[in-house]
Order: C-alpha cells, then structure tokens, then sequence
C-alpha cells in the first residue's frame, strides 16, 4: 500500500510538472527575456549616459589643464638648466683656478696656462707667495699655427692696465718676429712667455714680485687681450 500510494503521486507530479514545464517554458521565456531587454534598457537609459557625461567632463578638464601644466615645468626646467650652466661654469673657474698651481718639495710654484683656438685662455686667475719661484708654462691645446692664433702670456706690473697696455701696441712695431712683444715695451714687466702656436709649449720662470696684489696678465698677438687675459694674485 504504501508503495503504490507513493509510487502513485510521484509519477503523476512527474507528468504534471513536465507538461507545466511544457506549457509555460516558452512564455517563461518570453518574459524573462523582455524583461532582461527591459531592464537593460533601463540600466543603459538611466546608467550609461551619466558616465559618459562625467568622463567626457573629466577628461575635457584634464586635457584643458594637464598640457598647460608640463608645458610651464618643461619651460622651467629649461630656465634651470640655461640659467644652472653658466653659474656651474663660474663655480668651476675658480675652483680650478685654485688647484692649477702646485708647489713641490723645492718650493717652486708650478702653474699651467692653456690656450685654445677660441681665443681663449683655460686659466684666468691663480695665487702665488711674494717672492715665491714661479714657473709658468703655457700650453696651447689648438691646432691653428702661431700666424693665426699665436698666444702667449705677459705679466705686468700690478698698476698697469692689460687694456691700455693691448692698445698701446696697436700700430707700433709689435710683430711675429718679436713674438708681439717689442723690446721697448719689455722692460718693468714682471714675466713673458713665447709667442707659440697649436700644439706648442712654452715655459717662463720667474720670482713672483716682494709687494702683494693683482697683477694682471695677458696675450699681446692682435686683438687678442680683450678675450684673453687675467690676474695673478701675489698673496
Ligand atoms: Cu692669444
């Protein structure tokens, strides 16, 4: 009995809910899937054009005001590094120009000038002891022969001034021959090197004057004086 009572049921709920299953699938269906359609297009009326509106505001503002920004930091940097140049430079002269003398054991104050094909000397400033043996050496690093870029290094008296003393050997009888250094303009200086030209080397040895201060120094080939000169500091 109760096999059969249960049995019974079992198969009838079988049948029944297959056909409910049979007979309500496609309309199931067809609701769900309008209401999905439904819903989605409500979620894509109500959802999708607010973020658009928002990103498209967003990414208007950020791109209006995101170039201006690292043009203005670029353009500062390259302030920095134009303006961070020449004072890296300046700081580099005098330090340099502090370590280009060297004194050995014998006491001799050693410096090295050179000269470029710019026109220019590499050393513009350096000390010495009153009275201190000074040996001099000017090295030119160009490759422009003494006809073209000569140079050379004149020491003057500390009250002499290397532009009034460039401009007096303008027209006189200053030549190659004479190294740009006519002999009536040698006496009272304090040091002169040779005229040389690229690749060349000359050294000048002297004792540095008893009296303390700047004494200025310069190179006599024409038109040369306004790039090319500096100070030794007699200390
Ligand atoms: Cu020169």
């Amino acid at each position: 009995m109760t096999n059969s009572l249960r049995a019974t049921p079992a198969w009838l709920v079988l049948l029944l809910a297959a056909l409910l299953l049979a007979a309500c699938g496609a309309s199931d269906d067809d609701t769900g899937a309008s209401e999905q359609a439904s819903e989605q297009a409500m979620t894509a009326s109500e959802s999708a054009p607010e973020p658009e509106v928002e990103t498209d505001t967003e990414s208007d503002m950020m791109q209006e005001s995101e170039p201006a920004e690292p043009m203005e930091s670029e353009s500062d940097a390259m302030a920095q590094e134009t303006e961070a140049a020449p004072a890296t430079e300046a700081d580099a002269s005098p330090a340099a120009s502090g370590e280009v003398v060297t004194v050995g054991d014998d006491g001799v104050a050693r410096v090295t000038i050179g000269g470029t094909d710019q026109m220019q000397y590499t050393v513009n400033e350096f000390s010495v002891e009153a009275g201190q043996e000074v040996e001099l050496t000017l090295v030119h690093e160009g490759r422009l022969p003494v006809e073209q870029m000569g140079h050379n290094v004149v020491i003057l008296p500390a009250s002499e001034d290397y532009m009034a003393f460039g401009q007096s050997l303008i027209g006189g009888d200053a030549s190659l021959e004479n190294g740009y250094l006519p002999e009536g303009m040698r006496d009272g200086l304090i040091a002169y090197t040779d005229m040389v030209g690229g690749g060349e080397t000359t050294t000048v040895r002297f004792t540095a004057p008893d009296e303390p201060g700047e004494y200025p120094f310069l190179c006599t080939f024409p038109g040369h004086y306004p790039m090319m000169n500096g100070v030794m500091i007699v200390r």
